[in-house]
């Protein structure tokens, strides 16, 4: 059977009754819901040969390819979810700021914005300057029937780390002096990359998206004092501005290493927090006062232990994610490139065998 076999006219197979987003609400589900972030990429041979002589960004904008690459992992493992294959930078990229993705690198900007005047390289997008992601939702939509896809943004602060850096980095210096040392340049650059996030957020929920991830993925290496002075107002923006637009899409809030900020990152605006592996799911409930669905939280590490082992540790994630209104099954970050495609298949089927109600 093809994904588009399925009886998706039918109000009962709409994404908005699917475990995902079941759990997303907090409702009764016929099993715990599973995803990994990153499932489509390099521990895919499909994805691998695919990708053959394209760049990451032109895969990313075609959308004959983000719609194969995004649907290649939802047939092979039977996940709960697709997530649109594209990346952070995309819609930086699309208001014209030059960019690329350099492979076992990451995203590359070859002027990093530094002061006032390389805001004017970073306008306000509008949704004409990615027709291409609308085309690539509605059509995986389309296919996908009951199963719900799930559109993604960046987050201002940690889109703002790649664009003052110029590139992937471990200590974000550059961005914490320009936080600290011009708080009015840094307000106006995140203000924007709010406007851009929030804009490409509405793209893909206007093409059919059911659900929303924005990834903060580097603001666990923020105190919380800067968290909640020079971030969280940000992402709260981009998460309200979709909250008025698309109150029925359930916004999910995830960053690395965020154990000292699941309550303030919840409440940006959240449904969901994410929860990285460093924190216990039974934790991260009692950090945000049971009042949000959790997402999380397999070391993606442990994906290369031995079955008995690994099996160990999701019958203690499945278990603790009952205390939680809500449980989404994923990784506490993406699946690592050297992963075996097989062993996420069999995470698939155990999690959803044990949690079988
Ligand atoms: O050639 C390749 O295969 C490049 C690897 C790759 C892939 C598959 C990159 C470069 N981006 C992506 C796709 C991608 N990026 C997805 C796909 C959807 C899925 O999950 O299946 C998503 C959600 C992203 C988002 C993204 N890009 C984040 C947030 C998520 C996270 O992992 O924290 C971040 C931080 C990026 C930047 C980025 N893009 C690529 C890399 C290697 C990086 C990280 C670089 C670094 O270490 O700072």
């Amino acid at each position: 059977m093809t994904l588009s076999d399925h009886p998706a006219s039918t109000p009962e197979h709409h994404p908005g009754h699917s475990p995902l987003l079941r759990a997303a609400r907090g409702l009764p589900v016929p099993h715990t819901p599973v995803w990994f972030m990153r499932q489509a990429g390099r521990s895919l041979p499909e994805y691998r040969a695919l990708r053959e002589g394209v760049a990451m960004l032109t895969a990313c904008r075609t959308p004959e390819l983000v719609t194969e690459i995004t649907l290649q992992p939802v047939r092979r493992h039977g996940v709960d979810a697709a997530i649109l294959f594209s990346d952070i930078v995309v819609p930086v990229q699309a208001v014209g700021l030059d960019v690329e993705i350099q492979p076992g690198v990451g995203p590359v900007v070859a002027q990093p914005v530094r002061e006032r005047a390389d805001l004017d390289r970073l306008p306000e997008l509008h949704p004409d300057m990615v027709p291409d992601v609308a085309e690539a939702v509605r059509a995986l939509v389309a296919e996908l029937g009951p199963t719900p896809l799930i559109g993604f943004a960046g987050a201002p602060f940690t889109l703002a780390s790649y664009l003052v850096e110029g590139g992937p980095s471990k200590n974000h210096e550059r961005t914490k002096a320009l936080m600290h040392g011009d708080p009015a340049l840094w307000h106006d650059l995140c203000a924007r990359l709010a406007q851009i996030s929030a804009a490409f957020l509405q793209v893909q929920v206007d093409a059919g998206a059911s659900a929303v991830q924005l990834f903060d993925s580097w603001a666990g290496n923020l105190s919380r004092r800067d968290y909640l002075a020079h971030v969280e107002p940000h992402s709260r923006a981009v998460l309200e501005q979709l909250a008025t637009h698309a109150p029925d899409v359930p916004r999910i809030h995830f960053g690395v290493g965020t154990g000292e900020l699941l309550l303030d990152m919840a409440q940006a605006g959240a449904d969901v927090i994410g929860v990285d592996c460093r924190v216990g799911l039974r934790d991260a409930v009692a950090r945000t006062q049971g009042r949000y669905a959790v997402q999380g939280n397999l070391d993606p590490a442990l994906l290369f232990a031995p079955w008995e082992a690994l099996e160990g540790e999701i019958r203690r994630i499945v278990d603790e994610g009952q205390a939680a209104p809500g449980h989404i099954f994923n990784l506490g970050h993406g699946v690592l490139p050297d992963t075996d495609a097989d062993v996420l298949t069999r995470v698939v089927a155990l999690v959803h065998r044990l949690s079988q109600h």
